[in-house]
């Protein structure tokens, strides 16, 4: 029988999306945010390595063979995704660079249709991303459609007026027609502003590209759908999302036909969440102000973590579906920065892979860098050594494959939202079957008393079954009137899974210290109906200082 029109319709459909990652395939990762520069020397200097001074703003030399090289350390934490600094031709300034540095992050792009030959060829980057598919691993590359970079030589002179001095020879868009006309951002309440003026410095304006007009749409349109299949990309972090209208982006998704997930750096929930109804996802942003909160300190508002909870099934197209969770990344002061603390430092970590958003660690963390604002935020991941014995790789380790075992043990991981069972000053107790976490900011120096009634929960945590608290590795019995009593130590997290699903997590268990010794400094008992899990659950937590 000959195919029909439609079968051959759906093949070659098929055919040209054969890499096409949705955001349902997506859901189901963890994403590692390697910064180009700053991951890995190419393999023949390596062994040498190289110095880099972060305060310079100089490029360091890393490349994309560099990543391909050191892919196992990545995945040797449990990561099954990378997402890689943009990989476009850049802007060169003079030396000494201005005030803002030079374009070694990847995002002072000047021609779209080029590749960034600081991060190596266009062979090198194939052979990365087929080395990274060969894994099972997905790539998500970086893109910056809202601006192109420019250099003003005349900024000192004249900064009002940044297009005196700038040439556009050899610029993806050539003509100032195809920009905005200059105005900075100055009021970021201002959203036409935000959307139609200008990023950047007086020596460095980045050009505001002109998605007002429908040929330059289409430019960016049928641009990412050629790189995206080219070099078979299977998601997409977008740059300044809140920088373009709303309306451009839909179209922009569409084109490229995988995962998208877009910036928009502000605190608002509502102002975030509202870009979930053009792409798949946003970075959480309006999240991490929170857990910045919650855990900077051991004075910190847990209830914030609770209000953030809210927040985004209130205002994000999927609830926390909707989002990339992340602690740290290239713009922000490192979380080590702000606390020393290892116990609070291990739960800020622990909250981005409990939740239900897609969890991005970002290069450095596992290395416990503790660089402050841009750019000593941007440290060389060489200067570690890679070393894989450090209690934040294993402690990533950990979570990553805590969430693989709760992904594997029950289809509902995935598809359950994140229920908070309750909160108080030091701990919010979390349940998204089949995981239950408690997290604290009591700090290091502390230890918790967990109680919690588990019994009623059935699928492996009723009366008298086995579970097991995964990141100290100890085994944990429910009680026979259906109660989970543990203590956890040095201010760390607990993350607990069924054991019949914990096993490859932890392999060599502990028995568990019953909670014998703690003396409370505060109390808190919540009973409620848990609407996901039809279910009550009693949460008794009991913390010393
Ligand atoms: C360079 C130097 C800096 C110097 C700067 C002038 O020039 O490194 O030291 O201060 C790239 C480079 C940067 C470079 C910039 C500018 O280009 O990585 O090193 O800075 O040349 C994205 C990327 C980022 C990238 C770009 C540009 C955009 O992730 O790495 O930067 O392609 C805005 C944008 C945001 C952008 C960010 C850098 O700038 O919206 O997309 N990030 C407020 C505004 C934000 C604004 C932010 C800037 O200030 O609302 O829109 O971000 O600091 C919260 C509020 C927020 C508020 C923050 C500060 O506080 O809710 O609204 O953000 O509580
Ligand atoms: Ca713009």
């Amino acid at each position: 029988m000959a195919p029909s029109l439609l079968t051959l319709a759906t093949l070659a459909l098929w055919a040209h999306h054969a890499y096409a990652a949705s955001a349902s395939d997506w859901q189901k990762r963890t994403i590692y945010q390697v910064m180009t520069d700053r991951f890995a020397l190419p393999p023949s200097q390596d062994s040498q390595g190289a110095p880099c001074d972060t305060g310079a703003q100089l490029p360091c030399g890393g490349t994309w063979s560099g990543i391909e090289n050191h892919l196992d350390y990545i995945q040797g934490m449990g990561f099954d995704a990378i997402w890689i600094s943009p990989i476009v031709a850049q802007l060169q300034v003079p030396l000494p660079p201005p005030a803002d540095g030079t374009a070694y992050h990847g995002y002072w792009p000047e021609n779209i249709y080029a590749l960034n030959d600081a991060f190596g060829t266009d062979s090198d980057l194939r052979s990365l991303i087929s080395a990274v598919h060969s894994r099972g691993m997905f790539i998500m590359l970086d893109v910056v459609v809202n601006h192109l970079a420019t250099y003003n030589v005349t900024a000192n002179a004249d900064p009002a007026n940044p297009w005196s001095g700038i040439s556009l020879t050899g610029y993806s868009l050539d003509e100032d027609s195809e920009y905005h006309p200059f105005c900075p951002i100055t009021n970021y309440g201002n959203q036409t502003m935000v959307e139609q003026c200008w990023l950047g410095s007086a020596a460095v304006p980045l050009a505001d590209v002109n998605t007002e007009n429908q040929t330059t749409v289409d430019t960016y349109y049928s641009w990412i759908g050629d790189v995206v299949s080219n070099y078979t990309f299977d998601g997409l972090r977008i740059d300044t999302l809140k920088h373009i209208r709303k309306d451009f982006w839909p179209g922009f998704a569409q084109a490229s036909g995988v995962f998208t997930i877009g910036e928009v750096l502000d605190s608002d929930a509502q102002y975030v969440g509202g870009y979930t109804q053009v792409i798949d996802a946003v970075l959480d942003y309006p999240g991490w102000g929170m857990v910045l909160q919650a855990f900077q300190t051991t004075g910190g508002s847990m209830s914030m973590l609770a209000q953030s909870i809210q927040n985004t099934s209130t205002y994000f197209k999927n609830g926390g579906f909707s989002v990339g969770s992340f602690l740290e990344n290239h713009d922000q002061p490192r979380f080590p920065s702000f606390t020393n603390d290892t116990g609070l430092i291990k739960n800020a970590i622990a909250w981005v892979f409990v939740n239900d958003g897609i969890p991005i660690v970002y290069e450095g963390q596992e290395q416990e860098y503790t660089g402050g604002a841009v750019p000593y935020d941007r440290e060389a991941i060489w200067l570690s050594g890679y070393e894989t014995n450090k209690p934040l790789y294993k402690h990533i380790t950990t979570l990553n494959m805590a969430r693989q075992a709760a992904k594997n043990g029950s289809s509902s991981f995935l598809t359950t939202h994140m229920e908070v069972i309750s909160t108080s000053t030091h701990s919010i107790a979390m349940a998204k079957y089949p995981m239950l976490s408690v997290l604290t900011n009591v700090g290091q120096s502390a230890s918790g008393q967990v109680s919690v009634a588990v019994g009623s929960l059935g699928n492996g945590y009723s009366a008298n079954s086995e579970l097991v608290e995964v990141i100290s590795c100890s085994s944990v019995k429910v009680d026979g009137s259906g109660n989970l009593a543990f203590t956890t130590q040095s201010g760390a997290p607990a993350v607990f899974l069924p054991s019949s699903m914990a096993s490859k997590v932890c392999t060599n268990l502990a028995a568990s210290g019953s909670g014998s010794g703690a003396k409370g400094a505060f109390s808190t008992s919540i009973y409620m109906m848990s609407a996901a899990v039809s279910s009550v659950i009693a949460l008794v937590l009991l913390v010393s200082a």
